[in-house]
């Protein structure tokens, strides 16, 4: 099952709150999806996850999973959520994005893509078939089309060429869907992939066929891949005023805090990202006021919590100084307890902003949370 409903678009942007229904549960968007590549996100407790962070939907790879522990292990166990014991709602990316920007060796043909296992340099092949047959197998309630990401910066031939063959591989990935059911008794939801490098045209191109495939969401990939922060907004925008309204919109692999809110502004509805776990683990920690480098010596005797505003036990209760000394020592708590929080900060964020959103005064609290996040603490 799935359903959105559209509860309150902001009247001076274009801002919306709204529920994702799914068989695992709801999603009240704007959300951000923390990162679960193989099938844990990392060095966080699935009750953390749900109790603390507050986590509504999680993300997992199709490239990694297929990997290890492979489909046997997967549908062995029931799938993803019987296998990781996550109860909610599970997203999987199809696998493309990861093959380009992990796998050294890959050919791209009309077919699908060959590549080599960025672990034991195996060979495998993924088309858009395969792609859904294997989040099939993993049970994700929403799955991801089998796209291409174009690299930035991208030749206009190529970008061209490219957003066709993934408007392609979104037919064969519907009938694929069509042909296929659920494993485990609940149904699945795809969700296709707007393309176009930077390219008005070809973005406009592609959200009109992304929008005439009629699916229940829709998704805008290649942003984020190293291209002005300018460019990604505009192209947001320009895609966001094509796709329906009454369809949820998920920016891919975006981004920082500030990004988040000025893409909700722009009418994006659901996000992930590494960053929050990735920075997390090097000591970068993000709070309304500012971003601390939690290694810095500034902190040393610093004994304040590390945010007080986050509403989570780990940034209310652990000291700054704690966590640069538990960083120092390359105590496995201190990357732990810096990914708590910033994965609370972030459910925070947007939890905050869809209150914002309800209540009508979400872009004055949007420029005003944007100015006090870029700071360096
Ligand atoms: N396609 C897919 N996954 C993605 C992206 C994409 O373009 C991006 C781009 N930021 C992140 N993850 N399938």
């Amino acid at each position: 099952m799935f359903s959105y409903t559209l509860q309150k678009t902001a009247t001076d942007c274009g801002a919306r709150a709204g529920q994702i229904e799914t068989a695992h549960g709801v999603i009240q968007t704007p959300i951000f999806m923390p990162v679960g590549t193989l099938g844990t996100v990392k060095g966080v407790h699935q009750r953390e996850l749900a109790e603390d962070i507050r986590a509504q939907i999680i993300l997992g790879n199709t490239y990694h999973l297929y990997l290890r522990p492979g489909l046997d292990v997967l549908e062995g166990a029931g799938g993803l959520h019987a296998f990781n014991g996550w109860k909610k709602p599970i997203l999987t990316d199809s696998g493309g994005y990861q093959v380009y920007s992990l796998s050294g060796q890959r050919k791209i043909t009309e077919e699908g893509v060959t590549f080599r296992s960025h672990i034991d340099g195996s060979k495998h092949f993924f088309s858009p078939e395969r792609a859904i047959d294997i989040q099939r197998s993993i049970g994700a309630d929403i799955i991801m089309a089998f796209d291409e990401c174009p690299p930035y910066p991208c030749d206009y031939r190529y970008a061209k060429d490219s957003m066709h063959m993934t408007h392609r591989w979104l037919k064969r990935c519907m009938a694929q869907m069509g042909a296929t059911s659920g494993r485990y008794g609940y149904e699945q939801t795809l969700f296709p992939i707007v393309q176009g490098s930077t390219y008005p045209d070809l973005r406009r191109a592609s959200a009109e066929t992304i929008a005439e495939a009629g699916q229940p969401g829709n998704a805008i990939g290649g942003l984020s891949v190293g291209e002005p922060a300018e460019d990604m907004y505009e192209t947001t925008e320009l895609v966001c005023g094509i796709l329906p309204k009454e369809k949820p919109r998920y920016l891919m692999g975006v981004g920082t805090p500030d990004n988040i809110l000025e893409c909700i502004a722009l009418g994006v509805d659901m996000f992930d990202c590494v960053l929050p776990t990735r920075n997390a683990r090097h000591g970068m920690l993000y709070t309304a006021q500012g971003v601390i480098n939690i290694k810095n010596a500034k902190w040393k005797e610093d004994f304040s919590p590390i945010d007080e505003h986050t509403p989570c036990f780990a940034s209310q209760q652990y000291s700054k100084a704690y966590v640069r000394h538990l960083m120092h020592t390359k105590e496995l708590l201190g990357p732990q307890i810096a990914s708590l929080h910033n994965l609370s900060f972030y459910l925070w964020l947007v939890g905050e902003a869809r209150k914002h959103i309800l209540e009508g005064d979400f872009l004055p609290w949007k420029n005003q949370m944007v100015k006090q996040m870029q700071r360096r603490l």
